[in-house]
């Protein structure tokens, strides 16, 4: 825990810190990259990168390098398997003598024995905002301005001067790509790394292993939903909106945002589970429109009149309520989604 004073103020690419890194890599035996559950691209990105400078500063004959997470997104396996690499899946992973946080903010995003932990020399490399995790770091590389944690990892490797090799360049840039929303959020350092990193890389090749191919069921689900989809318009002043209501059997959320995706300014999917006894309505909204009515509020209050719980974000939100048994399910549908409808124009109308 030597190092905490000397880099809290200091720059997280200061040559002291990249060389206690290198220091650390060259000399343990042991190396364990420890990414957060469901991890995404820019965490996995971010420990292959580091994975491959521990091994090639590792001065030790079977150095056991690894990277370990409780599960993956399913986005993170096709690129794995794209990139023909793998990572350990487990929870409780044997914890080795460094432990490297990658895209890890606080210990409540991994599943580890924390008694174990505290003999073991720790690192952080993150560019979330620092918890109280920092303190039991040795060494700490948190830059809080930066988009992705593969940009940092890459801003290493330029640093320390090592071009990494394809395969490890296209999974920085799969984490980058990722974090910054295809480069909504990248900023000018960002544009310079990718730069720097993309050599011989199709950015459409990126771009590509960051498409998930939805499942055939959601597919139907969207497409079901939409051909029974029901329009309305609603006048607030001169500004009107596009209100669409459906139903669905699965994947209600995802067929909320399919709709409002194709030119909904707002959509309610309402799903009736029979044999759960139970309604569910997802609803989602235009950013635009969510300034006007926050719809985690709206969820709420109609589920109070269903007797339900909802509630959620201001573009997304949802609610649960009881099917009474017996119900006939189609006005039961219908009804819902009137509810839904009026609540929304009340709602707007106050504005
Ligand atoms: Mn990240």
């Amino acid at each position: 825990m030597n190092n905490i004073l000397k880099n809290e103020n200091n720059n997280p690419y200061h040559s002291d810190n990249i060389d206690h890194l290198k220091k650390l890599f060259k000399e343990k035996n042991n190396i364990l990259f420890l990414c957060h559950h469901n991890a995404d691209p820019d965490a996995i990105g971010g420990a292959l990168g580091l994975k491959y400078l521990a091994n090639s500063f590792n001065k030790n004959k079977n150095p056991n390098i690894i990277i370990s997470t409780n599960s993956v997104s399913k986005l993170t396996r096709n690129i794995l398997l794209e990139l023909n690499e793998s990572v350990e899946i487990v929870n409780y992973p044997k914890l080795l003598d460094i432990v490297c946080f990658v895209d890890t903010a606080s210990l409540n995003q991994v599943m580890i024995d924390e008694n174990k932990l505290l003999d073991k020399n720790i690192i952080l490399i993150d560019h979330h905002k620092k918890t109280d995790l920092v303190n039991i770091c040795d060494l700490v590389i948190v830059d809080e301005n930066s988009t992705s944690v593969c940009e940092i990892v890459a801003n290493i490797f330029k640093k320390i001067n090592i071009y990494p090799p394809k395969n490890i360049r296209t999974a920085l840039l799969c984490g980058i790509v990722y974090d910054t929303k295809h480069l909504k959020l990248a900023t000018e350092g960002t544009f310079n790394i990718i730069s720097w990193l993309i050599k011989d890389i199709s950015f459409q090749k990126i771009l590509y292993l960051l498409t998930q191919e939805s499942d055939e069921s959601k597919k139907l689900a969207h497409l079901k939903a939409c051909s029974r989809m029901e329009l309305h318009t609603i006048k607030q002043g001169n500004q009107k909106y596009i209100v669409a209501l459906s139903n669905s059997s699965s994947n209600e959320a995802s067929c909320a945002k399919t709709m409002v995706s194709i030119g909904a300014d707002i959509a309610f999917v309402v799903a009736v589970r029979k044999k759960d006894k139970e309604i569910r309505v997802s609803a989602r909204c235009r950013k635009q429109l969510s300034k006007q009515v926050h719809l985690g509020g709206l969820m709420e209050k109609i589920a109070k009149k269903l007797n339900g719980r909802g509630g959620g974000h201001a573009e997304a939100a949802g609610l649960n309520a009881n099917f009474e048994k017996g119900a006939p399910k189609d006005e039961t549908i219908k009804k819902v989604l009137n509810l839904c409808l009026n609540s929304f124009e009340k709602e707007l109308i106050k504005k």
